[in-house]
């Protein structure tokens, strides 16, 4: 619902295909809990919502996604979250929030974008490129663009809430395609950008040392791991909005792993926006199920 091109919701699947098409142990042994298809709203008029699409199956979804967090994670478990579109972290982190209300959360955000639109700036309406604005309740008025409706209005500041006592602390990695309104809030809250080309420079080892210091005093950390973060040409096109001159997955899985490792905070990863009907022979949930079984080692 949240992305603009069809076949993220598939995505989830095509990841579970490639799976159990090794044999492979990884969701033997393991609690799994799924959420129901919202995607009959892709069918409704959209037309009341066209700075915020969908955004009536985004709440539903968003109410069942937080009960799910509610009854099924307690504050000490670790939970890995297989989504279609990166909408859903908007409610994944906000549902969080409910079961750390009194601690810092930190989240590594790993995505060729910044998804920090809100549907005041929105260029698409898409909703996957607004969780974090949500998150850190910035619907960056001062420079809007758009006039959404008083009903999309409603629903957008409901799913901006949070305990006020639970604070985020952010930090990018792999962003390349940001428009204007993004850099804007990114410069206003000062927001750290790890860049592909500085992570080359620098290596790995550093890099993690300084995203590690980062989180320092932060008690709980969120991995936000969007395939779109990685290299098209490298690994596959099968993703709704690839962006040339990612990471490669060495890099990405070794960035992610370390984190992990140096903090010990790493307490909830997210992978996302795996879109099979873009790709060729379910290229990119391949690679992705070797980077997830490289984080579950440490995780
Ligand atoms: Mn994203």
């Amino acid at each position: 619902m949240g992305a603009g091109t069809r076949g993220a919701s598939l995505g989830v699947q095509g990841l579970f295909s490639c799976i159990r098409a090794q044999s492979s142990p990884f969701l033997a042994n393991r609690e799994i809990h799924s959420l129901k298809n919202f995607n009959a709203y892709l069918d409704k008029d959209t037309r009341t919502h066209s700075f915020a699409k969908h955004v009536e199956g985004i709440k539903e979804r968003d109410v069942a996604i937080k009960a799910l967090i509610q009854n099924n994670i307690p504050q000490n478990k670790k939970a890995m979250f297989l989504t279609g579109d990166h909408s859903n972290a908007l409610s994944i982190i906000q549902g969080l929030r409910h079961i750390h209300p009194h601690q810092k959360i930190g989240i590594l955000w790993v995505d060729a974008h910044a998804d920090l639109h809100s549907p005041f700036t929105t260029p698409s309406g898409n909703m996957h490129g607004m969780p974090l604005a949500a998150i850190l309740n910035a619907p960056n008025i001062e420079l809007r663009t758009n006039n959404p409706s008083p009903q999309t209005k409603e629903i957008w500041q409901s799913l901006c809430k949070a305990p006020e006592s639970s604070q985020i602390k952010l930090y990018f990695a792999g962003l390349r395609d940001t428009e204007k309104e993004e850099d804007h809030i990114i410069d206003q809250l000062n927001i750290p950008v790890l860049k592909v080309e500085e992570l080359r420079e620098k290596g790995v080892d550093n890099t993690v040392d300084q995203i590690g210091r980062y989180f320092n005093d932060c008690e709980v950390i969120y991995i936000s791991f969007d395939v779109d973060s990685l290299d098209p040409d490298m690994v596959s096109y099968g993703t709704g909005t690839p962006v040339k001159n990612g990471f490669s997955p060495k890099e990405v899985t070794e960035l992610m792993c370390g984190i992990i490792k140096v903090t010990q905070k790493v307490q909830y990863f997210e992978c996302t926006e795996i879109n099979p009907l873009l790709d060729t022979k379910n290229k990119m949930a391949q690679t992705a199920f070797q980077i997830l079984q490289q984080i579950d080692k440490v995780l």
